[in-house]
């Protein structure tokens, strides 16, 4: 376009200073507004250690956190309740455990307004440490408990209610194999009374651990967590394993990003695919990186028979696709109107 006089050039230039005076207020008014900072912050503990691991909304507003404290309970570590208001002041707490390390690592809340938490304990159970169950009422007592473990350190990470009011856990198994211990990713459903109903485990002759276990729309579970048996060889690997609703595993999958990577939280989108959130190192760097990606529901099927089909289909579609372009390509040539169509374009 070529100018044609002064006034044009002038409301050009009014126009431009029009435009860069509305692109800086919407730039600046936002920030004016947003203010990031903190709004509270509190602090719990004693003159030992103490250690927050998970944090969930309860119905009345607040929140309920878990973690452990060497300073208060028992001895050693005990788990430690901590539940708050909206302002994140304490309401109450709890203290659960005996003399020897006791640790909470997931809590929720539960259909009838109290808490289900999960963690370890070495003061009761087996030998070594063992997955220990709490269910408490809405201010923090102990209606109940269980344990489940063996020999070596069992651990939770995570507890869920599920859709029949029992609980599903998942954490690790340690089993000795040749005087050689070894972790399996372990998962564990319960009834409402905490009483086994059944129990799965995965993994080969490596260490896995899982860190999150949800239940899907279909009923399922869903675990994440890390493998050092399956994926790339000499490096752990993210490790997402899909199973029925008895824990009979569907499909899996590892993920491999970094020498050192490890899934720590997963959720399911409302299209059926799956949000994982981790950890990903790489010893040439050694500092570790958030990792978040989303995957297929779909990637399990797509490894089975299911996936030779579609390749067919799609070679098939490919060579009656060649064939027919093939053809009309020949009459193309043969005919008078192509020539006269690019002839029509430059003309105009
Ligand atoms: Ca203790
Ligand atoms: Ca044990
Ligand atoms: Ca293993
Ligand atoms: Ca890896």
């Amino acid at each position: 376009m070529v100018l044609k006089s002064r006034k044009q050039s002038k409301q050009i230039t009014l126009s431009f200073l029009t435009l860069l005076l509305t692109v800086s207020l919407v730039l600046t008014v936002p920030t004016t507004i947003v203010k990031a900072g903190i709004i509270w912050d509190e602090t719990f503990g004693g003159g030992e250690n103490e250690e927050g691991f998970c944090i969930v909304n309860t119905t009345d507003g607040g929140y309920i956190i878990v973690g452990f404290t060497e300073s208060f309970g028992a001895g050693d570590s005990d788990v430690w309740l901590i539940k708050t208001d909206e302002n994140g002041t304490m309401m109450w707490n709890q203290t659960f455990g005996g003399i020897d390390d006791d640790e909470g690592r997931c809590v929720a809340q539960t259909s009838d307004g109290g808490y289900i938490i999960t963690g370890s304990t070495s003061t009761f159970g087996a030998g070594w440490s063992d997955v220990w169950l709490i269910k408490t009422d809405e201010n923090g007592n102990m209606m109940w408990d269980k344990t489940y473990g063996g020999t070596g350190i069992d651990e939770a990470e995570c507890v869920q209610q599920t859709s029949d009011g029992g609980y599903i856990i998942t954490g690790e198994l340690e089993f000795e194999v040749d005087s050689v211990y070894h972790d399996d990713i372990w998962l564990i459903k319960t009834d409402e009374n905490g009483d086994m109903m059944w129990n799965q485990t995965f993994g080969g002759t490596d260490d896995e651990e899982a860190n999150w276990v949800l239940q899907t729309s279909d009923g399922g579970y869903i675990i994440v967590g890390y493998t050092w048996s399956y994926g790339t060889a000499e490096t752990s690997d993210v490790w997402l394993i899909k199973t029925d609703e008895e824990g009979n595993k569907e499909w899996d999958k590892t993920y491999d990003k970094g020498d050192f990577d490890v899934g720590e939280c997963v959720l399911q989108t409302a299209d059926g695919n799956y949000i994982i959130v981790g950890t990903t190192i790489s010893y040439d760097v050694y500092y570790s990186d958030i990792w978040f990606l989303e995957v297929s529901e779909e990637e399990g099927f797509f490894g089975g028979t299911f996936s030779y089909i579609l390749i067919a289909v799609v070679i098939g579609l490919a060579v009656f696709l060649a064939i027919f372009l093939s053809g009309k390509m020949k009459r193309g040539k043969e005919g008078p109107w192509e020539k006269g169509v690019d002839e029509d374009l430059f003309d105009a």
